[in-house]
């Protein structure tokens, strides 16, 4: 029995020489020193010796299973070095390479423009006015002179939101705004002249082409005091033009025609790219259209709450989406809108 647990001690150190994974020797454990393992299966038959034999044997046995318990401890150690430096090695931990580079973003070219023609009226003394984008049919096209039977007011041109669901809806239909108008109304509304507001922000019209996109963005202004003339708006005109896109930059008024505002007018500018020469982006004109504009008609001041014996104002109006791609040479409104970093990156 001595011989065998001799025997069953050598063979155990070899096989806990060779381990080299947590499994292997886990496997060993097991093998060896579990309940039904080698040495138990050799001590099973220490009870049929004589007794002095079975204390001599029983200490050999207790010395071969301290061996085995060490050797298995040294084992385990070993093997979990191994896979650490498998770890290390096989997969990728680089401590040479260099950090990972914060990306910030940057500023969309819509909201560039938009804040920049924004600031230019802030300097002429404008303030800054936001309000809803889904609106009342009051401030988006009653207050401002739309007659019912007007075609902005269709179906087809304007989004209409269903507020059947509203705990208390109104009694007029309620929509995506249109332009940024209402804003100026509820400026009108909510103080008395002088009044002197830009509004930036985003506006929606059922309109998808090549040129047109469902939502887009405005800036408007309006302007309502004693004594206000066709000539303060021209002058005022000028002088964003000059500060936005150049001093050499000169301006010219056509009659056009809007409900909001009588006389009308659509402003052009020298072109940008050619300086008026004529050229492929201004269609060989020299001019190219950037603005609508007007004095603010009576009935969208009486609606305002003003006065309109007393005061007169003058209004105009820009698409930024049309600045934009003149301004950075863009010839596709599409690519403001697909959100392409290798595009984005560029302003
Ligand atoms: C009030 C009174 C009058 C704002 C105005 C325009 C002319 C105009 C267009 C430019 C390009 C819309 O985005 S676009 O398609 N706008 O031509 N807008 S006057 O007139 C107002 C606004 C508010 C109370």
């Amino acid at each position: 029995m001595q011989e065998k647990l001799a025997a069953l001690a050598s063979e155990a150190r070899q096989e806990m020489g060779r381990a080299d994974s947590p499994e292997a020797v886990e496997a060993l454990r097991v093998k060896y020193l579990g309940k039904k393992g080698l040495l138990a299966g050799v001590l099973g038959g220490m009870g049929k010796l004589p007794p002095d034999e079975r204390r001599g044997l029983g200490e050999v046995a207790n010395r071969v299973k301290a061996e085995l318990e060490g050797l298995l401890a040294e084992a385990v150690a070993r093997a979990e070095e191994a896979a650490l430096q498998a770890e290390l090695s096989g997969t990728a931990v680089d401590v040479t390479l260099p950090g990972r580079v914060l990306r910030p973003g940057r500023r969309h070219p819509v909201s560039r423009t938009m804040e920049e023609i924004t600031q230019v009226f802030r300097r002429l003394g404008f303030e800054v006015a936001a309000g809803p984008e889904i609106e009342l049919d009051f401030y988006n096209f009653e207050a401002l002179n739309l007659p019912k039977d007007h075609p902005a007011r269709d179906m087809q041109d304007t989004f209409y939101v269903d507020s059947r669901w509203l705990a208390a809806p109104p009694s007029g239909p309620v929509l995506l705004r249109t332009h940024t108008s209402p804003v100026q109304v509820r400026s009108m509304l909510s103080s008395r002249p002088p009044v002197r507001v830009i509004c930036p922000g985003r506006v929606y019209r059922r309109d998808s082409d090549v040129t047109h996109t469902p939502m887009f963005h405005q800036v408007e202004g309006l302007l309502v005091d004693v004594d206000v003339s066709f000539a303060e708006l021209k002058g005022t005109l000028d002088a964003f033009v000059k500060a936005f896109f150049g001093a050499a930059t000169q301006v010219r008024l056509r009659p056009s025609f809007f409900p909001f505002t009588e006389p009308s007018a659509e402003v052009d500018i020298t072109c940008t790219a050619c300086g008026g020469k004529g050229c492929r982006i201004c269609k060989q004109t020299g001019w190219l259209e950037v603005l609508g504009a007007g004095m603010v008609h009576p009935n969208v001041l009486t609606a305002g709450g003003v006065d309109a014996s007393r005061y007169t104002g003058f209004a105009f109006g820009l698409g930024v989406e049309r600045i934009t791609m003149l301004r950075y040479g863009l010839d596709d409104l599409r690519s403001l809108f697909e959100n392409d970093p290798r595009f984005l990156e560029q302003f």
